[in-house]
């Protein structure tokens, strides 16, 4: 097993001997003296050999180098490796690399970008997403296990959507038709009935929307939460405004590195204003000159209504709230105080929504009319229905698109940089 990573080399000293493993980044010929740099997982540390150690070396190539630590104030943090020995491990097959991973930017299209996935990633700043991706979905479940949830892992082949709405993959499932999860909606709220209370859930979601835009894949992954007992949607938006706020503090500590790369600083607190759907667009209205869907933002009014937050509160954040009933699924809890409204939410992060949440009805016949309401059968939805038979508590919860929260915390352009494999209307490949 590999023992030593590029990180190690600046914590050891001068005339150390070490045994690194890894990938020619790039090779510098230059005559009287010859360069290599490494690169790992961890960073890229540069090799200073003889010309002979070089042959048959390219870029990519997977290599072996044993060599001693000596000090060079212009090498990368100020420690180089001085080679002894080099062995080629895995050899290159190609004519010319489909682009240049060196630079401060790929210069390619993105298309052609993500048509070469296995180069792109290879660039330091472009895997360093995917670490920051790791990150988000490792606090995820710390926050929530140190909140007493329950990890749960529900299935992605359905007999029903959940969502409302035609945005279902069809399946072949023997002699029956089944779609692909929009969501765990349906199966997290059940085992918050069944006595889990609290769970979550990291897990692939799939939507057929006939959407080509920067904010939507076919297939995303959803950070999902759901837990009984609650007062009402406040709860459920505290519980997030929690998580955000460990999430920064962690990624400050281990995604340092990344968040360099992008020049990102988090913000030290995380302090989300909630401001009721109708008062947004008629700020929209007012400030900007912007009507709104109705019942919705666009994502005009999503950056707009960002924008004057951000001046207002001092927060890349907020939380839209009341959204109207009939915009919202049918497991949707009706306000209280406002006559066809919701008690659900978004969160806009940057000006773009990156969660949907809400309580939801916990009483079975208040839902079995719900689903009446929105025109579907409820006999075709009894499997979820009678979770409400046996014992649901008032319950909510929210989920967050992983991809497009990555995507704001590091200012990405398009939606398809944070995702390793993105799946949108036109690819499925690589
Ligand atoms: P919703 O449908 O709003 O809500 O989805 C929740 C969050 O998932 C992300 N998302 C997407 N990301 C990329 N591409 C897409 N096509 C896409 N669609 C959705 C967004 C969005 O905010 N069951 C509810 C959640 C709940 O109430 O718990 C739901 O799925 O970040």
């Amino acid at each position: 097993m590999k023992k030593f990573y590029v990180k190690d080399v600046f914590l050891m000293n001068e005339g150390e001997e070490i045994i690194l493993k890894g990938w020619v980044h790039k090779i510098y010929d230059l005559g009287h003296v010859n360069f290599v740099r490494l690169r790992d997982k961890t960073g890229i540390v540069q090799l200073v050999a003889e010309k002979e150690q070089l042959v048959g070396l390219r870029n990519e190539a997977c290599i072996k180098v044993k060599g001693t630590l000596s000090k060079n104030d212009k090498a990368i943090n100020g420690m180089e490796v001085q080679v002894k020995e080099i062995e080629v491990l895995g050899k290159v097959y190609y004519d010319k690399l489909p682009f240049d991973i060196n630079g401060q930017k790929i210069n390619a299209a993105l298309e052609t970008q993500l048509d070469h996935r296995n180069v792109s990633l290879k660039k330091p700043s472009v895997m360093a997403v995917f670490k920051i991706q790791e990150e988000i979905g490792e606090c995820f479940r710390k926050f929530l296990k140190l909140n007493n949830f329950t990890e749960i892992h529900t299935p992605k082949i359905l007999a029903s959507g959940t969502e409302g709405g035609s945005e279902l993959f069809t399946v072949n499932y023997f002699d029956h038709r089944a779609f692909l999860a929009q969501s765990p909606q349906f199966y997290k709220q059940m085992m918050v009935g069944v006595g889990f209370e609290k769970v979550f859930e990291v897990g692939h979601a799939y939507r057929a929307e006939l959407h080509n835009t920067y904010r939507h894949l076919n297939e995303y992954v959803s950070l999902d939460a759901e837990m009984g007992f609650i007062e009402d949607e406040n709860e459920i938006m505290d519980l997030e405004e929690g998580f955000m706020n460990y999430l920064f503090e962690n990624l400050r500590e281990t995604c340092a590195r990344e968040l360099k790369m992008y020049n990102i600083t988090l913000p030290e607190k995380v302090s989300i204003p909630r401001i009721p759907l109708a008062e947004a667009q008629k700020i929209v209205y007012e400030k900007y000159g912007k009507r709104s869907p109705k019942g919705d933002l666009n994502a005009e009014g999503e950056r707009l209504f960002s924008e004057y937050v951000k001046e207002k509160y001092d927060s890349d954040f907020v939380y839209l709230t009341k959204y109207p009933l009939s915009k919202r699924p049918m497991y949707t809890m009706p306000d209280d105080t406002i006559a066809g409204a919701s008690k659900s939410f978004d969160l806009i992060y940057k000006g773009l929504e990156i969660t949907t949440g809400g309580q939801r009805i916990h009483d079975h016949d208040m839902l079995v009319e719900a689903i009446k309401n929105k025109g579907f059968k409820p006999e075709e939805f009894e499997f979820y229905t009678e979770n409400f038979r046996y014992g649901m508590p008032p319950h909510g919860g929210f989920a967050i698109g992983l991809e497009r929260l990555t995507m704001q915390i590091l200012g990405l352009d398009n939606i398809r940089e944070a995702s390793l494999l993105p799946r949108d209307m036109k690819r499925i490949t690589p």
